[in-house]
């Protein structure tokens, strides 16, 4: 049986043992050349492939995907990976998980063929006693029930997906959904990784702001990391490392002293969640302890909607024929659109009669709004020295060279070589998190670091439809920022319409389909299709999902192992590891620049993700998933035509001239793009290891900065930020118009925790773990580690990951715990310890250390209770996610952004 688990009489322990020689022999052959003969038995001896030598791969070990790599190919089998040193993001650099790609292919706990169901009862401890089938039976089987649903009503139908399978979400798994008709594209990330609204709403700048790292010269990093907390090779760690030996400071703001932390000019601990007070007071020692010249006065006025009159009411005050904003003319003493008076004359502060109203310069109301946040108030929040913020805030204004200039290409810049990031960390706690990153956005406005060399540029490439201004003359909101229209009942099973600027909402999908009665959800689900996206394990609540996979009547996935999803499911069709996925891959920058950092070598960069795997013997029957998707899209009749499946993929991939009157073979599909992307002259054939990789830069030199576009006050940025006040407005008026008093699951008297984040000027407000009972006296909080950011690639179950995390870094599966802390409690280095929330517990040995905040506990990764027919190692380590809760009665979910806590309050003590 290819899917049977590991040989009764072989434990847990002989297992790992097992793979801990796989691990050693592998190791070691990296030095010999006698690797393969370990690697050898798992493939027939009878199908001996022809053509040793090297060839183009892409790894996918992480959600980028976009490292170029080499790969060694013997008798068929993937021998050694290695990167590509002339790949012009990663060159030749590769993170201990591409390193270890080769166990994800070899891992003998794979799908090896389609499998069917025959316990109709689901839970996560039940067998579900599977039977493989052809490939025929099951995608029959699958499309059959798809066909029905969607003549039926297609909303009955949803997807789950994430980042295991970023690259064929957006070539084939997307457009499938669109063709289908089904809202119900639900990636399964979402909570955990909302943080996408202030950069969409301000600059473009999703998923978030990138500093500049070519010429930055000061970084603060808020709940951030810039590369190497999780080892990214493709840019990163490397150009980390090159500003900080340039002479760049890098301030890490972060409960935990992180790798990155430990090579940064400086760690400031902060007490979990309280990231809003810090950067408040920043803000408030730039308003109120320094003179305004010595911010960018010019910046504030001219590329900010800072000098904008404000009404009562909060709106601007508008110029009654044009309906253009009004600024007071300090010159002539006199209201007038902001497109028709010089800039400087702009008055910043006092009040001024304007249409029968009271009106207010923006930055007048967003300094009013701070005026008790003095650094004094964030210390006894955040415990973070008031002279440390004040020290800091000098730093970054005298750091960002107000008044200077650079030429690039004969055009001449404004030059702020200064940041501020604020991701995750900082972001997943309700109602303060967004606006810590909001605030962050307006403090870099007040020295007009945003989308200038030295400054914040988005992850885009620059173009110049990025920072168009709406009819106001400010950047209209983009992305995320944009909010989903409202619609009740709702067709959405996530209550997207009650959370319109939210990431994406998996857990209220879950709940909703669970209960549609109380989430006002007008049907019931009947099919979920889940790939690459395990909400069982990347959320908060493994109980209300098993319900949620336990209810529906059918749910198939696509699978490279048996995670949660497909322990749940009716049908898991197999599919192929990337190392041996034919001809291309649909690389990440294809479509956005590394998260991470910014630099000219990766700006603008698009590459063809090409893999050669002709040679590279497939170990299972197995299929890739983009086939999948094409027979998928066969069976329910919309494969062809002029809407068709493959018109969509094709435009989606950017191949518009393929034939879609017929299904192309994934080589043909390869070819398509590569000529369209990269010329008519190139060919599969031709993209070998011999002539390196495939790639163009869309823009250079002064095209590569989005203030060229749009420069002096061609443009503006959200200062005071009138949008989601705006949204917030009209939501309540929705709400109230559909007869609601609440929002779904939320408590009445809630209703304004709610509504607090929807305004235009920061204002703080305790949130529910902040406000614990005193016995829960500390935070926990959580990270990505280098071995294991996130479960694609197989990471968790991959043995030499695992057994390298384990050896090499103590840190990994403990939990820890500052030595103060630990010995009131009497804790030692390596005591099994329980964390207790008011929502569950996680238990592992304590790491007794000084590199976490006294009054915090952190708890790496995703480790812990996983699925049973994967590896066992996967559940290795204590369990961060269940310590945190998704009830809206807890105030557990950001109204903004959909994310969940990620700070709850604990108690800690000796199991
Ligand atoms: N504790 C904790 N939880 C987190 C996070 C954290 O830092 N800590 N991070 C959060 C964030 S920011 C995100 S974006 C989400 C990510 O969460 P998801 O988007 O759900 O993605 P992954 O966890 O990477 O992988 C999901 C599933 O993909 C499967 N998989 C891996 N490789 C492949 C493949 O090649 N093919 C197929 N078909 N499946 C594959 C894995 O088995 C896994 O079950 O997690 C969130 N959850
Ligand atoms: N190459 C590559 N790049 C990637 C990804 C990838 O897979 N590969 N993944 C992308 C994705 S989906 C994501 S979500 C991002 C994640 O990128 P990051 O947000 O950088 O990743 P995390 O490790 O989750 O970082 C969170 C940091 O916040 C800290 N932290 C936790 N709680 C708090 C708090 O309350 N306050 C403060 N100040 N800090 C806190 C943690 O200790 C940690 O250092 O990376 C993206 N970039
Ligand atoms: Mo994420």
């Amino acid at each position: 049986m290819p899917n049977e688990k590991p040989k009764s009489g072989l434990t847990r322990r002989g297992f790992l043992e097992l793979s801990a020689g796989t691990a050693a022999l592998g190791a070691a052959s990296y030095l010999l050349a006698g690797r393969i003969s370990t690697l050898v038995p798992m493939v027939s001896a009878a199908d001996v492939y022809k053509g040793d030598g090297w060839y183009p791969g892409l790894c996918k070990m992480c959600m980028q995907g976009d490292c170029v790599t080499r790969n060694h190919v013997v008798n068929g089998i993937v021998v050694q990976v290695e990167g590509d040193p002339r790949a012009p993001n990663n060159a030749g650099r590769l993170c201990p998980r591409g390193n270890a790609a080769i166990m994800q292919m070899y891992n003998p706990w794979r799908v090896k063929a389609p499998l069917k169901r025959t316990n109709p009862k689901k839970g996560l401890n039940e067998d579900p006693k599977f039977v493989e089938i052809s490939w025929d039976e099951a995608l029959q089987t699958v499309g059959t029930r798809l066909a029905k649903v969607h003549q039926d009503d297609p909303r009955k139908f949803v997807m789950v997906s994430g980042f295991g399978q970023f690259a064929s979400y957006f070539s084939a798994m997307l457009p499938f959904m669109q063709i289908y008709g089904s809202p119900n594209d639900v990636p399964s990330r979402g909570q955990a990784c909302a943080y996408h609204f202030f950069g969409s709403l301000v600059h473009m700048a999703i998923p978030d702001s990138v500093a500049d790292m070519d010429r930055t010269e000061y970084v603060i990093n808020i709940g951030r990391s810039q590369g190497p907390n999780i080892a990214v090779a493709s840019s990163g760690s490397k150009v980390y490392v090159d500003a900080i030996e340039r002479g760049c400071k890098i301030i890490t703001v972060d409960p935990r002293c992180s790798p990155e932390a430990s090579k940064a000019h400086e760690w400031v601990p902060i007490k979990p969640g309280t990231d809003f007070t810090f950067v408040t007071s920043m803000l408030y020692t730039m308003l109120y302890e320094m003179d305004i010249n010595q911010l960018d006065v010019w910046s504030i006025k001219n590329r900010s909607n800072a000098p904008y009159l404000i009404g009562p009411d909060g709106e601007y005050v508008v110029d009654k024929a044009s309906q253009k904003p009004l600024m007071w003319d300090e010159v002539e003493k006199r209201a007038k659109p902001f497109d028709a008076m010089p800039s400087m004359n702009a008055a910043l502060s006092g009040t001024y009669e304007v249409n029968g109203v009271t009106a207010v310069p923006a930055l007048q109301l967003i300094k009013d709004s701070v005026k008790t946040y003095t650094p004094e108030w964030a210390e006894s929040i955040s415990t973070v020295p008031a002279a440390t913020i004040r020290r800091i805030a000098n730093e970054f204004v005298s750091h960002a060279k107000i008044g200077s200039t650079i030429v690039i290409d004969g055009f001449t810049f404004p030059f702020r070589p200064v940041a501020v990031q604020v991701e995750r960390g900082a972001w997943q706690h309700p109602s303060i998190g967004p606006w810590t990153d909001g605030v962050g956005k307006i403090i870099q406005e007040l020295v007009g670091s945003l989308e200038v060399p030295g400054g914040a540029t988005g992850n885009f490439a620059p173009q110049s439809m990025i920072l168009s201004p709406g009819d106001d003359g400010v950047k209209a909101p983009s992305a995320e920022a944009v909010a989903k229209p409202w619609k009740f009942p709702p067709d959405l099973i996530d209550s997207h319409s009650f959370y319109p600027l939210s990431h994406t909402l998996p857990s209220l999908m879950a709940k909703a389909i669970v209960d549609p009665k109380t989430y006002h959800i007008p049907y019931e689900v009947e099919i979920l299709f889940s790939s690459g996206g395990n909400p069982i394990h990347a959320n908060f609540a493994r109980d209300t999902f098993e319900k949620m996979y336990a209810k529906v009547p059918f749910s198939f996935t696509m699978s490279l192992t048996l995670d949660e999803t497909a322990v749940m499911a009716d049908i898991v069709l197999p599919e192929d590891s990337f190392l041996e996925r034919q001809s291309f891959e649909f690389s990440l920058l294809q479509v956005v620049q590394p998260h991470k950092v910014s630099t000219a070598s990766t700006r603008s960069i698009a590459m063809f993700g090409r893999r050669d795997t002709s040679k590279i013997q497939k170990l299972h029957n197995t299929k890739n998933s983009v086939d999948i998707m094409m027979d998928l899209a066969d069976k329910c009749g919309f494969l062809t035509g002029d809407m068709g499946f493959l018109k969509i993929m094709s435009l989606m991939m950017g191949a518009p001239q393929l034939d879609c009157s017929r299904r192309p073979t994934l080589d043909e599909l390869g070819e398509a793009i590569l000529k369209t992307g990269y010329g008519d002259e190139k060919t599969l054939a031709g993209c070998t290891d011999a002539a390196g990789p495939v790639y163009k830069y869309k823009t250079n030199g002064k095209e590569n900065f989005n203030y060229y576009y749009w420069p002096d006050n061609k443009t503006r940025f959200s200062m005071y930020h009138i949008h989601p006040l705006r949204v917030g407005r009209k939501l309540r008026a929705d709400i109230k118009e559909a007869g609601l008093t609440a929002v779904p699951g939320w408590k009445e008297e809630d209703m304004e925790f709610f509504f607090h984040g929807f305004r235009a000027t920061p204002n703080w407000i305790l949130t529910e773990e902040l406000s614990a009972p005193k016995e829960y006296d500390l935070w926990a909080f959580n990270w990505k580690t280098p071995g294991f950011p996130f479960y694609c690639g197989d990471t968790y179950g991959n043995v030499w990951l695992n057994e390298t995390m384990k050896k090499f870094d103590p840190y990994e599966f403990a939990i820890w715990i500052n030595t103060e802390t630990a010995k009131k409690r009497g804790i030692k280095d390596g005591d099994t310890i329980i964390v207790e929330s008011r929502y569950g517990k996680a238990q592992g040995a304590a790491k007794v250390t000084e590199l976490v905040h006294p009054l915090a506990i952190g708890v790496p990764a995703s480790h812990g209770a996983r699925s049973t027919m994967a590896n066992p190692i996967v559940s290795d380590g204590p369990n961060f996610n269940a310590l945190c809760t998704i009830e809206e009665t807890h105030r557990a979910i950001d109204p903004i952004s959909g994310g969940i806590e990620e700070g709850p309050a604990v108690k800690v003590y000796k199991a």
